[in-house]
């Protein structure tokens, strides 16, 4: 993954297991569906935590353990770990259902992820995402640095005929389902927006890896789930991710 464009598209073979990924995102969604189709929030968790004292626990251990798992996969920890530059934790792990709607919320509009700046995201789709399903859409990190440095920027989401004055509307880069099975990208490093789901609700799985030292208090952070402990199988590489 190129350092100075801090992005880079994977292809069905770079991304294991990724049918059976998908496969357990829709059981989730089956099981779910009455409560997600219900939801009036855009976008929708189906992943549920408890507030307790010491932290957040998830509610479903045993429908996340599978993501846990694709995450814990050599290939992908060593994908991280090389644009890192460290032995990162598991940070938060999304799985969005958006209805359709023309509100523009939270990461709808134009942002980057200011939480923690050696940070990784894996964003798949589990279902087709054209144009109108509200693809995750981004400049590369080169072009957001122009922007970045021309603005200063360290806070602050942007409507888009603000941004387009900024950084030309044809330098970013929509993740359409043509381009690639998953995405990975450092969502602090580039501008981005998603979910602005017009015709086809999206459903989609974004996680991230994020830095141990940057304190990036992730707030559903894998890695600080007070019931973490269920994920772990015992390796030295389960217990640095979940930071056991
Ligand atoms: O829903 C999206 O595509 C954007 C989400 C987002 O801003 C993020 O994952 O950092
Ligand atoms: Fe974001």
């Amino acid at each position: 993954m190129s350092k100075d464009k801090d992005y880079a598209f994977l292809t069905h073979d770079q991304v294991p297991a990724l049918d059976a990924l998908k496969h357990h995102c829709e059981a989730m969604f089956e099981r779910q569906k009455e409560t997600v189709l219900a939801a009036t929030k855009a976008p929708h968790s189906l992943f549920s935590y408890n507030k307790t004292p010491d932290g957040p626990e998830v509610v479903q251990v045993d429908e996340m353990r599978p993501i846990v798992d694709f995450l814990c996969h050599p290939d992908l920890v060593s994908m991280a770990v090389d644009y890192i530059g460290e032995m990162p934790v598991l940070g938060n792990i999304c799985l969005w259902y958006s209805r359709t709607g023309s509100e523009r919320l939270g990461p709808q509009n134009i942002h980057r992820d200011m939480n923690c700046k050696r940070q990784l995201h894996v964003v798949i789709p589990i279902r087709p995402i054209d144009q109108g399903t509200g693809p995750f859409t981004f400049w590369p990190g080169d072009k957001s640095c122009e922007v970045i440095e021309k603005i200063n920027h360290f806070y602050g989401r942007f409507e888009d005929d603000e941004f387009f004055n900024l950084a030309g509307r044809d330098q970013m880069i929509p993740f359409t389902s043509e381009r690639g099975a998953a995405l990975a990208i450092n969502p602090y490093a580039c501008f981005h927006f998603g979910g602005r789901a017009e015709t086809t609700p999206r459903f989609v799985l974004i996680c991230s890896y994020t830095s141990r030292f940057e304190n990036a208090e992730e707030g559903l952070g894998t890695y600080r789930l007070v019931n973490r402990g269920r994920f772990s199988d015992g390796s030295s590489l389960r217990r640095k991710l979940l930071n056991l």
